[in-house]
This record gives C-alpha cells, sequence and structure tokens, in this order.
C-alpha cells in the first residue's frame, strides 16, 4: 500500500504581506501590522510583522509600544489589522492551491493541507517539483511567498513547514521521519503547551527523540491515556488523520483505534456499532435523513482507505446504517489485506425530507 503524500502550505507573514500586495513600496521597511486596543495611541500588540522587522526583534505579540522602540531610526511602517482585505487575498489564493491536490484542508486564514500523494503517485522527489510549480505560480499570479512542508502525514508536514521560512520548501521523506523530528524541542509538537514542556523538563524530556524514547506507560501515568499515547504517537512522528475536504462538514463522521489490529468482521462491526450510535444521536439532533454511508479504515502501514454507498432512497434509520456499514467492511476485508489499526463511520448527502416526513406521520399517528 502506497504512502500518503502530504503538504502543508503557510504563507509568509501573512498579514503583513498582503500589506506589501498593496503597497510594494513597503517591501524593503520593516512593516508592522498591529491589533490596538485604543486606550492610548501605542497600546496593543503585534499582530504580525514582516522579516525585516523580525531582524529587530519585533513579532506577533510584542507590545506595539516596545515595537516602536526597537525599530527607532528605521523607517518602519506601522499599520493597523485590516482583516477584511486579508480575507480577500486568501480567498483568491485557496482555490489555487486547491486545483493542485487530491483533498484539501484549509485551516486558518493563511494555511492549508494538501493531500498530493495520486498526484505524485507517491513519490516525494515529485512532490518536490510539485511544490516549486506551485510556488512559482502563486508568486506570479498572486505576487505572494509561502512556506511548504512536505511529509507522509500532516503532523510531520506542519513541523517540516515552520523548519524553514520565509519562501521555504522542506520535504521529509518516510524514512527521514525520526532524524528529522528528535532532535527538535518537544514544544514544537501541536498540544505541548508551556505547562507540558514544562512537565516534560522536569521528566528529563527536552527533545521529541527524548519523548519518543521515553516509556508510553510511564506517560499515560502522567498524561492520562489519551494524552500520554498522543504524546507517545507524535513524538514517533505517526499521525493518521486524513486531509479532509471542508464540503465534507456536510457529513457526519466518526473514527476510533481498534483494542488491537484486527480482520476479524466481529471486532470492527463491535466498534463500529459504538460510532453509529454517535453519529445517530448528531443526526437526530440536526434532523436530517442520509443517502450516503461511507466506512473508513486505516491499516497498519497507516493508509486511509474508504468506501461509499449511496442508498435508494434518503432515510434517518439506524438500522439501514447498521446494515450497510456491515456490508462494506464485508467487501472491504475481501479486497484489503493488511490488518486494521482504525475504523471510522461517516454519513451524507443529507435531505431534510425523511425527517419532515416523519413527523408528518408521527403527527397523525399521535391524533
Ligand atoms: N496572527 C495574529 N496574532 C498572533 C499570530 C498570528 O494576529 N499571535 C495573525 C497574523 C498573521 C496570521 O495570523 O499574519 C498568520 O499567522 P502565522 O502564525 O502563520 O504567522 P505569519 O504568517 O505572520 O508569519 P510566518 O511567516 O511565520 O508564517
Ligand atoms: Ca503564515
Ligand atoms: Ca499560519
Amino acid at each position: 500500500m502506497q504512502t500518503r503524500v502530504i503538504m502543508l502550505v503557510d504563507l509568509d507573514y501573512f498579514f503583513a504581506q498582503c500589506e506589501e500586495l498593496r503597497n510594494p513600496a513597503f517591501k524593503d521597511k520593516p512593516v508592522v501590522v498591529g491589533m490596538y486596543s485604543g486606550r492610548t495611541e501605542d497600546s496593543g500588540a503585534v499582530s504580525t510583522a514582516n522579516y525585516v522587522a523580525r531582524k529587530y526583534g519585533v513579532k506577533s505579540g510584542v507590545p506595539l509600544f516596545l515595537a516602536k522602540k526597537r525599530l527607532e531610526g528605521t523607517e518602519a511602517v506601522f499599520l493597523p489589522v485590516d482583516y477584511a482585505f486579508y480575507e480577500q487575498v486568501s480567498d483568491k489564493i485557496m482555490p489555487a492551491l486547491r486545483g493542485f491536490a487530491d483533498a484539501f484542508e484549509q485551516v486558518g486564514i493563511d494555511e492549508a493541507y494538501l493531500d498530493v500523494t495520486q498526484k505524485v503517485q507517491g513519490s516525494f522527489e515529485a512532490a518536490a517539483v510539485l511544490a516549486q510549480k506551485i510556488k512559482g505560480d502563486v508568486r506570479n499570479q498572486h505576487g505572494l511567498t509561502f512556506s511548504v512542508g512536505v511529509g507522509p502525514n500532516k503532523l510531520v508536514a506542519k513541523i517540516a513547514c515552520d523548519s524553514q521560512k520565509p519562501d521555504g520548501l522542506t520535504v521529509v521523506k518516510p524514512g527521514e521521519v525520526a532524524f528529522f523530528l528528535s532532535p527538535l524541542p518537544v514544544d514544537r509538537l501541536i498540544g505541548v503547551g508551556r505547562k507540558t514542556a514544562a512537565k516534560m523538563e522536569s521528566l528529563r524530556i527536552r527533545t521529541i527523540g527524548d519523548l519518543a524514547r521515553f516509556d508510553v506507560q510511564r506517560l499515560v501515568e502522567v498524561f492520562g491515556k489519551n494524552l500520554g499515547v498522543y504524546f507517545h504517537n507524535a513524538a514517533s512522528g505517526v499521525d493518521d488523520e486524513p486531509v479532509q475536504e471542508a464540503g465534507e462538514a456536510e457529513s457526519i463522521s466518526r473514527i476510533a483505534t481498534l483494542k488491537e489490529n484486527t480482520r476479524d468482521l466481529a471486532l470492527i462491526l463491535e466498534k463500529t456499532s459504538q460510532l453509529i450510535e454517535d453519529v445517530c444521536k448528531e443526526l437526530a439532533e440536526r434532523k436530517l435523513g442520509f443517502k450516503q454511508v461511507g466506512i473508513i479504515a486505516i491499516m497498519t502501514d497507516l493508509s486511509v482507505h474508504s468506501r461509499s454507498q449511496t442508498l435508494e432512497k434518503a432515510v434517518s434509520d439506524v438500522e439501514v446504517l447498521r446494515e450497510t456499514v456491515r456490508e462494506l467492511f464485508e467487501k472491504f476485508l475481501v479486497e484489503s489485506e493488511l490488518e486494521i489499526r482504525r475504523v471510522g463511520v461517516k454519513i451524507s448527502h443529507f435531505t431534510k425530507e425523511e425527517v419532515e416526513q416523519k413527523q408528518l406521520t408521527s403527527f397523525f399517528q399521535s391524533t
């Protein structure tokens, strides 16, 4: 099975770069975009600054009066946040990026994950070439630069991207993940904030490598089961979160890890039956019917597979869902070879009709 090729694109010094875009004369000067709180002329904090300003120690979060002081004697430009304009810029870039991906997920105003596995046929070399092409296109057509990380999953792609900015391109192949991650400080992992980092420090865990080598059992004792296991996996560069299209927000799904890796249908259905209950609860709350049922299987090699079936008509019936999920997994097990690590259930293609009909029927029944 093919490993995934995931990119994280993050636009450089975004708010400040947008300001340079509409005013190119700013480019060589320190540019500071500030959130002015309005109490006094200089109260508030730096939202972001271009890389010229960063050389003076001016970056996100620095108080504005301090930024002014650090930039004294320079031709620094201070501007207020114009979120509507940055959103307009973002709304032009994101569709352009989407065109390069098999699956696309925007996260925040200046960042997006691209699953390009099919586009590059699983090749990280081809992904590097593709990344350069996207950089060129975005620069020529929109006048903006970004940094990009390429890795076998979202976690590695994100850290790779952060490791070289601005205008960076960092590729971490599956075989290089441990080498790449292990020297980095633990707080580079999402979920490791100041407090957690301090706690880890007291356990002599400083680098991601320290964390990966640390006994999982003890991590679970200190941080609880979910976090402990998450930290262990993350430090080892393991992450199987799919790149999820926003359009798929028009679906309800749940994913869970099996007790053990398995190909046993009964064990799989035991897990999916819990997921189905959750899905149906949300379905009932949102008063919807569904017309498509999908399953997700994440294998021991972390490859992600999905299968779906469209129903003849929309329903809101839990039994139909159970039966369809069973059929899809039965079929999938025949087509696949590896053991399954995580399973998911998804419903989509919602309608309100079925529910309205039902409400009518129950109305007549109750009178
Ligand atoms: N932002 C903010 N306050 C922060 C962090 C960010 O207002 N503390 C805003 C301004 C940034 C935008 O969000 O331009 C994107 O945040 P990033 O963390 O991606 O930072 P930049 O794009 O500014 O810089 P970089 O080149 O490091 O990505
Ligand atoms: Ca950015
Ligand atoms: Ca960002």
